[in-house]
């Protein structure tokens, strides 16, 4: 969002690090709020992580998710922003929902649970942004990306999502010559990626040309299985040892594309093709590896 905000001359930017400001914290984010009284709030802020960190910190990201939401929408309110944008993720909506998924699907069935305590606690930001929106008339608009990637992303192998984390992998055995890379399920489940540059984008579109209580899907619009994702970043990296499927771990949902006709209609368009994608973010990664999070 940083660089998306300067590149179109936006220079007012307040900004703070989770060390200078913890958003779980109501008074700090009071106090903020009430010192700097910013005008639009672009939300990014959350405890994330892929499928592994959702599932071993249940407590962690209901909690955190709440709190920092909570606590930015309600003083966001008080402290009279003019336009508030909240970030949810594609994890919202029923595990076996129809596929391409619609807004209006959401809340029509179980979640997945692997991530349900993430995705509850966005429910439960999207439900609060239409509320204050309702009563107070609080300009809300609530975004569903679908999964990210690109450059600054988080490496670690447990904690990340699994686009960075084979990167990693593929890197790693390439460098140490060795034969195999696990990767973690069946290959089977399909997922759809955005590149992060893209959504940036699309927050800045829609900041301006949207303005209403239904959710707005944000996506590619298009799915690869994760063996096809594997062997792209294999291809990428150019390595030539083999996958092997650890089945012992979870694959989580089937699948999950979004349906963008929503954003469409709204007139913007994805532009980062996922192989572009991979390529710049594979390069990022070989020359940040010092302030890579791994
Ligand atoms: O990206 P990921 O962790 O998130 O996993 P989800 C996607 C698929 O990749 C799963 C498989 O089927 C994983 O089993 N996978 C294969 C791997 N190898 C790896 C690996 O090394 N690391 C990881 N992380 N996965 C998350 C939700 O679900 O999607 C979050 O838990 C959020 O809350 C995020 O919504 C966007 O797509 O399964």
């Amino acid at each position: 969002m940083v660089r998306r905000l300067k590149a179109s001359g936006h220079e007012n930017l307040l900004l703070r690090s989770r060390e200078e400001l913890d958003l779980t914290e109501q008074s700090q984010v009071r106090r903020f709020f009430e010192a700097e009284r910013p005008d639009v709030v672009l939300m990014a802020a959350a405890r994330v992580g892929g499928i592994y960190a959702n599932n071993a910190q249940p407590a962690q990201f209901i909690r955190d998710n709440l709190l920092v939401q909570d606590n930015v929408i309600d003083c966001a309110y008080r402290n009279g922003v003019t336009k508030l944008v909240f970030l949810g993720s594609s994890c919202i909506y029923p595990k076996l929902a129809p596929q391409p998924i619609k807004e209006e699907y959401l809340l029509t069935g179980p979640l997945e649970p692997t991530n349900e305590w993430y995705a509850i606690a966005k429910i439960a930001g999207i439900k609060m942004c239409q509320a204050f929106r309702r009563e107070f008339g609080f300009k809300a608009i609530s975004l569903m990306p679908t999964n990210l990637y690109g450059p600054g992303d988080n490496f670690d192998l447990q904690s990340s999502h699994v686009l960075p984390a084979l990167i990693r992998r593929v890197h790693e055995a390439k460098i140490r010559a060795e034969a195999t890379v696990t990767v973690w399920g069946t290959g089977t489940p399909r997922r759809e990626f955005l590149h992060v540059d893209d959504l940036a984008d699309a927050i800045l579109h829609l900041l301006y040309a949207y303005d209403d209580e239904p959710i707005v899907n944000v996506g590619w619009g298009e799915d690869v299985t994760i063996r096809e994702l594997a062997e792209l970043i294999v291809s990428v990296a150019d390595y030539e040892g083999h996958l092997i499927f650890d089945s012992s771990k979870p694959d989580g949902s089937p699948r999950k594309l979004l349906d963008t006709s929503r954003l469409a209609g709204l007139g913007w368009h994805p532009k980062i093709s996922l192989a572009q994608g991979i390529k710049s973010t594979y390069e990022w990664f070989k020359t940040h590896s010092a302030e890579a999070r791994l």
